[in-house]
């Protein structure tokens, strides 16, 4: 049976990556995201291989993550498999000298956006008694590092969610997993150093990082499991990586 996942954050990184291979495997897609011009060129090359959808929000914007989900399409409203990917870190500073607005976008979008969003369309997997919840969470959700504080606050939340949602939602046999991963080279870096490329391009240099297109095929890998199967929890390091502090750079 075809499936329909609805995906935050695709249009870029993990979430795009995710996006082109449940695509190339014929699941239908709704994809989110604030930038429009990327969510249509998106839709432009996926259309041709599975059907698609796209739904532009905030996510963080509780009116606007309502509003948006209520107005899809009758086709596309039974969602199967939801991710909750959407999210960046915003600054590096410690804690003393964090900027706040910095620390309300990363509460508003991680921890609140990923609730408003699963809020929205939990109910209908309740009344179908099926559905697949992918939290992204993170490395620094299980392990705190300098300069991380809120961010890793955020991650940590979502990995108590996570374990929440599986809690709460067992008896609808709703499947509920969380991958967490380390760095990965997508535009995160540059999102966290707010524009500056160079400083994002040093996070990645010298050692090879996980790809989005890694992720996004851990991520296949577990939707498609057969359905008593739940793999509730990943870590996913480079092999260069072995915490959030040691990394092997110049190998
Ligand atoms: P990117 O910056 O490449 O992608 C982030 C995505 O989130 C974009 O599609 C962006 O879309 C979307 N997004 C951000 N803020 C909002 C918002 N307010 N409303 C709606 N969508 C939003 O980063 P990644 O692909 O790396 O990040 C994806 C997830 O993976 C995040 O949750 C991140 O924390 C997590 N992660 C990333 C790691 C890494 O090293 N890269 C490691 C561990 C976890 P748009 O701007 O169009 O709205
Ligand atoms: C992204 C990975 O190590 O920058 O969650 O926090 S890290």
């Amino acid at each position: 049976m075809i499936k329909t996942a609805f995906i935050t954050g695709a249009t870029s990184g993990i979430g795009k990556a995710t996006a082109e291979i449940f695509a190339k495997n014929k699941i239908r897609l709704i994809l989110c995201g604030r930038r429009k011009e990327r969510l249509e060129s998106l839709q432009k090359e996926l259309s041709k291989i599975t059907e698609v959808t796209t739904l532009q929000f905030d996510v963080s914007k509780r009116e606007e993550v309502s509003t948006a989900i209520k107005s899809l399409p009758e086709n596309f409203k039974q969602i199967d498999i939801l991710i909750n990917n959407a999210g960046n870190a915003h600054g590096f500073s410690n804690i003393q000298e964090g900027n706040i607005d910095d620390w309300d976008a990363m509460i508003d979008i991680n921890v609140k956006g990923l609730l408003y969003v699963s809020k929205a369309i939990i109910p209908q997997m309740i009344e179908n008694n099926t559905g697949f919840i992918i939290n992204i969470g993170s490395v620094a959700g299980k392990e705190v590092y300098p300069n991380g504080n809120v961010y890793c606050a955020s991650k940590f939340a979502v990995n108590a969610l996570n374990k929440s949602m599986r809690l709460d939602l067992n008896p609808y046999n709703i499947r509920v997993s969380a991958i967490h991963p380390g760095l990965v080279e997508t535009e995160f870096s540059e999102v966290r150093f707010k524009g500056d490329t160079d400083r994002a391009k040093t996070v990645y240099k010298d050692f090879k990082a996980l790809q989005a297109e890694d992720i996004a095929d851990i991520i296949h890998f577990v939707i498609t499991r057969p359905y008593h199967v739940n793999i509730e929890d990943l870590v996913v390091y480079p092999t260069a990586q072995a915490s959030t502090t040691i990394l092997n750079k110049n190998q």
